[in-house]
């Protein structure tokens, strides 16, 4: 028998980028390409894509090679008509929210209920507070109040508190996302081929 150690399946999923004007969404994707923080994006006009790479070991001695291509949509008004097509065929989404603005909030269960009504069930999506580096000690219990009542009101588990500024738990939650959407994946493509064999089965009877 081959070992597996150091096999690596390569994958493509697509990731979404969700959320108003300004919480730093072209800020995150530019984090992740090159590893720098860039304090003078511009607003994004339209839709704009980049290829992020990772390496995640799924199981003991099983390694995957997942290419990323993230969608980063503007959060201006104006963009919104495009929204339904922007998310279908998406693996995975990052809906981000500015922790130190509250009104970034308003409009989550918007995007939450977009998302859901363009999404296959069970495909993974995160609430992303955005700019931790700017809360303050004092503000920071305040802050996780707040997340602990979003997750209930949304119903949404995951959540992740970045920083593009100084790195905070960027690599954590694209590879997080990364893992769920391949788990996710693997577990359809395994529940095909359930269908497929006991297809095929009838028919051969
Ligand atoms: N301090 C700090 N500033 C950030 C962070 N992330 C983004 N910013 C700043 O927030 C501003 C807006 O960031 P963008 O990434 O352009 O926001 P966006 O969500 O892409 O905005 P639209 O393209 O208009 O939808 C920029 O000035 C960024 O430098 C962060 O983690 N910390
Ligand atoms: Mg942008």
């Amino acid at each position: 028998m081959p070992k597996m150690q150091n096999v690596s399946r390569k994958f493509g999923y697509k990731l979404c980028i969700l959320g108003e004007g300004s919480v730093g969404k072209t800020t995150l994707v530019e984090r992740l390409t090159t590893g720098k923080f860039n304090p003078i994006t511009k607003m994004t006009i339209g839709i704009d894509f980049s290829m992020v790479n990772v390496d995640l070991e799924v199981e003991p001695e099983k390694k995957v090679n997942i290419d990323l291509q993230v969608w980063d949509l503007g959060g201006q008004d104006r963009f919104r008509f495009i929204l339904p097509s922007y998310i279908q065929g998406a693996d995975g989404g990052l809906l981000l929210y500015d922790v130190n603005w509250f009104p970034s909030e308003k409009n989550l269960p918007d995007w939450i209920d977009l998302w859901y009504n363009n999404t296959k069930p069970g495909i993974p999506i995160y609430l992303v507070g955005t700019k931790l580096d700017m809360v303050t000690q004092t503000n920071l219990p305040l802050v996780e109040q707040r997340i602990f009542e979003l997750q209930q009101y949304l119903g949404i588990q995951k959540h992740f508190l970045i920083s593009s500024k100084d790195g905070t738990m960027i690599e954590n939650t694209i590879h997080s996302i990364a893992r769920d959407m391949w788990t996710f994946k693997n577990q359809q493509s395994k529940e095909e081929k359930t269908e497929y064999s006991f297809l095929d089965a009838l028919r051969k009877t």
